[in-house]
């Protein structure tokens, strides 16, 4: 497979590669290096872009001054490596003030902290150039039902997000939000689960014309759901606006594994959607390619370079077979037969109303329903060429 290159638009989080691989059971087993010494390596191995939290950069609670020197210091190595800051992210969720959540806390001054470290935050995403601010709102759940009102938390975190994205507009700042939805971990739950969750919650929103989504590979595999459908749903929504790619295998623990090294046939479906759309046409997703995978703990330095380029290389050799899937005459023959393409066409003829629909016996008095049975999908056999293109 080819080598990645900018114009394929990869981006890694500052804390995928920068993640020291301290866990719930064990302490870190690499060193940790200062923010400006990923990003050289990263332009290296053929990505694009960069993102980051706050805290990624600037330590929490470094004064002006420091903050200052830091962030001249960072975005120097960012330019010098010639990389593009393309998202940023608030970190609300590792200070234990944060412990019950940022703008659900039950807790109203820790509700303001939040919204105040959010908002600071915009202000250096829109200065860095960043064209999407990442909300994942880890902490913001709950390990017991009877300890959160749910009601007044989505109220609250409506109440948040409206309040961002207003500043957003207020400030002329040319930068969308995505919420990223997970089910658990690190909360027993979390609020706005699923990419589904999420865009109900949207819907809801005063400011949510500039609001949708950044979904996660692993969390929605988490809760056992199908990632392609859901980024799938997004699009459909208009609400894709990021994505975060990873591995997972199963309903499990956070695994964040590389892109492809979880559900290989659903990272197949998903870099075939990324790449090539919908069978039948409609929208198509134009975001940055972003990995948020964890190099093993069992990794040392050289392991987190060579996983950073597996997840590219993941990418790249899958994009490929999609690419050939696709062109392949049998697959679209295939699409043919099994009524993929079909699914296109409006079930109500152009002008026609439900009185026409009623009136008509062949769709029901006379529909031979038992005869319409008979048809064969033959949806074994696509998935079959599919996992051809893909094994062979
Ligand atoms: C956790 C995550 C987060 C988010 C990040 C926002 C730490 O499972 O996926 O990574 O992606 O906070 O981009
Ligand atoms: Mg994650
Ligand atoms: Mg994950
Ligand atoms: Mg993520």
């Amino acid at each position: 497979v080819r080598k990645p290159s900018p114009e394929d638009r990869f981006s890694f989080g500052l804390w995928t590669v920068g993640w020291t691989a301290r866990d719930q059971f064990g302490d870190a087993s690499r060193p940790e290096l200062d923010p400006w010494e990923y990003v050289g390596k990263l332009a290296e191995a053929g990505a694009w872009g960069v993102t980051f939290h706050d805290d990624d950069v600037v330590p929490f609670g470094s004064d002006d001054a420091k903050r200052e020197e830091i962030l001249r210091t960072f975005r120097k190595a960012v330019d010098d490596a010639g990389l593009v800051i393309e998202m940023v992210t608030t970190n609300t969720f590792s200070h234990p003030v944060f412990k019950d959540g940022a703008l659900t806390s039950n807790d109203r001054s820790v509700r303001r902290f939040g919204l105040r470290k959010l908002l600071r935050n915009v202000d250096l995403a829109a200065e860095v150039g960043a064209s999407t601010f990442v909300m994942w709102g880890g902490r913001e759940g709950s390990e017991y039902d009877g300890a959160k009102d749910v009601n007044a938390a989505l109220d609250r975190y409506r109440e948040g997000i409206d309040t961002v994205a207003a500043y957003i507009k207020d400030r002329g700042y040319d930068l969308k939000i995505g919420l990223e939805p997970k089910p658990n971990e690190p909360r027993g739950d979390i609020l706005l689960p699923t990419v589904g969750h999420a865009l109900g919650f949207i819907a809801q929103l005063e400011h949510g014309d500039i609001v949708g989504l950044n979904p996660e590979t692993g969390h929605e595999q988490m809760a056992g759901l199908n990632y392609t459908h859901g980024i799938a749903q997004a699009l459909w929504s208009g609400k894709l606006f990021h994505i975060d790619l990873n591995g997972q295998r199963s309903i499990k623990y956070d695994q964040d594994l590389v892109f492809g090294h979880g559900d290989l046939l659903s990272a197949f479906f998903t870099v075939d959607l990324l790449e090539n759309g919908f069978p039948g046409g409609g929208p198509t997703y134009e975001g940055p390619r972003h990995f948020d995978y964890k190099p093993s703990r069992t990794e040392g330095m050289q392991g987190v370079w060579d996983s950073a380029r597996a997840n590219m290389e993941m990418y790249l050799l899958l994009a490929e077979k999609a690419k050939a899937y696709r062109a392949d005459p049998e697959v679209q023959a295939a699409f043919e037969s099994a009524g993929v393409l079909e699914l296109s066409q409006p079930t109500l003829g152009s002008g026609e109303s439900v009185e026409d629909l009623l009136a008509d016996r062949s769709a029901f008095e006379d529909f031979d329903a038992d005869a319409a049975a008979e048809r064969e999908y033959g949806f074994v056999r696509l998935n079959q060429l599919a996992m051809a293109h893909l094994a062979g």
